[in-house]
């Protein structure tokens, strides 16, 4: 068995744990990165693809936006629209803010790139099956690599892995409270190539189901529908889609080839605490949003800028406020965006019959938010991104 030690032991490559280690790395805080998954994997999942400004900055800092600003296509507004009814949602004039599209395998690559380039050692198709000594000198991952059993002792665990990972599972039980929603609906995703013939996104209310028109370039689409959640991908052929989504939207597409299809439940989940001695949850691995607003990414780099903040002082000064308040300084952020992705989920979904006192108040919603510059301003503001300060 082999048996190393680093400063800070991060599991999960994702967005959450590669931009952790980078900015530890700037301050010069060693850590090791252990994914189960292999590279081309990690970096061919296709996922997010709407960056708030805020976190555009943190790429900015850490010099890895290149790529980004030269390929990402900056959005000043977006429409939500009801049954045909149009609203545009101006984010310049309201905020004075914008946001960018890029798809997350993109910027997944892009941090790769980035970890390797500054010798961060990242461990792809290395699972990690337990952390131990949580409240001991040293935290010890445990995790199979090249089918050797091995473990990583830290001074700190970064828990970036994920819904479905092994860091929320080893919290104990009675350290937090768990909070979720399972909505009624999925979502159906979809990647074409097509030139998508709007310029900014379309969130479309319609009375057989929400859909959503985004995209990636001027020669690639990405688009949803609400599905049920018991809803199966073979009943969807390509022919189908376009139709739903062109019925939906009230428009035409430039229909293009479909080569990528899935579908997605949607949920809202959240713990209300983010830590256990050595071991800091970041990102999925403590929360799930709603795609709806599109924020998830988002949120992630919210908690790891908090994270990586806490560690650069304790290491810096051994101040430990940092870390001993990482959760209270994420959970008034993550509370905010859960209100926001649930709102637009509820605003924009098809959930009773149209007539009901449930849809006449979600159309009384779309009524005012066209008469209402107030309205419009509060969604543009949690859309675009509050700013981190807002939080401190
Ligand atoms: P990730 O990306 O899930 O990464 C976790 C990593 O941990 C690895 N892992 C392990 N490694 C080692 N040992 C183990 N035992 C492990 N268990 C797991 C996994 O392989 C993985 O690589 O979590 P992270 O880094 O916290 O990032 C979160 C984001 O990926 C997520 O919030 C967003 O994709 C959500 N999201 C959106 N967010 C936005 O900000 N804007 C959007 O426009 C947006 N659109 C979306 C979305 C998510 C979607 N889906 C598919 C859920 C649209 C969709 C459809
Ligand atoms: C995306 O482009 O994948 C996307 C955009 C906005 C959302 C969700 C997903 O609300």
């Amino acid at each position: 068995m082999k048996n190393t030690a680093t400063q800070v032991g991060i599991i999960g490559a994702g967005p959450s744990g590669l931009t952790l280690a980078l900015m530890l790395e700037k301050k010069g805080i060693k850590s090791v990165i252990i994914e189960n998954r292999s590279r081309e994997y990690v970096e061919n999942r296709v996922r997010a693809g709407l960056l708030e400004h805020n976190t555009v900055a943190v790429y900015d800092s850490l010099g890895v936006s290149e790529r980004l600003h030269k390929e990402g296509l900056v959005h000043h507004g977006c429409y939500i629209n009801y049954n045909g009814e149009s609203q545009r949602i101006d984010f310049e004039k309201l905020t004075q803010k914008q946001v960018t599209i890029y798809g997350q395998q993109e910027i997944v690559k892009d941090l790769i790139q980035a970890c390797e380039a500054r010798e961060i050692p990242i461990l792809f198709e290395a699972d990690a099956t337990e952390i131990t000594n949580l409240e001991a000198e040293k935290a010890v991952i445990h995790f199979t690599y090249k089918e050797e059993k091995q473990t990583l002792s830290c001074d700190f665990v970064g828990g970036c892995d994920g819904f479905h990972g092994i860091a929320r599972k080893t919290l104990p039980k009675e350290s937090y409270k768990e909070y979720k929603i399972e909505y009624p609906f999925s979502w159906l995703g979809i990647l074409a190539y097509s030139k998508p013939n709007y310029e900014e996104l379309i969130y479309a209310y319609h009375s057989e189901g929400f859909a959503l028109a985004s995209l990636r370039s001027q020669k690639v689409c990405r688009l949803y529908l609400q599905v049920a959640n018991d809803d199966l991908i073979e009943n969807w052929s390509d022919e189908k889609i376009w139709n739903e989504l062109e019925h939906r939207l009230g428009m035409e597409l430039n229909r293009g080839e479909i080569f990528e299809k899935s579908i997605t439940p949607m949920r809202s989940f959240m713990i209300d605490n983010m830590q256990y001695g050595r071991l800091f949850l970041a990102g999925d691995s403590a929360h799930i949003v709603p795609p709806t607003g599109a924020k998830g990414l988002n949120l992630a780099v919210a908690d790891i800028r908090n994270l990586a903040n806490g560690l650069i002082a304790y290491y810096q000064s051994g101040n430990e406020d940092g870390l001993e308040n990482y959760t209270k300084k994420c959970l008034s952020r993550v509370w905010r965006v859960q209100d926001f992705s649930n709102f637009m989920t509820y605003l924009c979904h098809k959930q009773s019959e149209e007539g009901s006192f449930e849809s006449q108040l979600q159309k009384s919603k779309f009524d005012y938010l066209t008469i209402s510059e107030a309205y419009q301003k509060t969604i543009a503001e949690n859309y675009v991104g509050l700013p981190f300060e807002a939080f401190e």
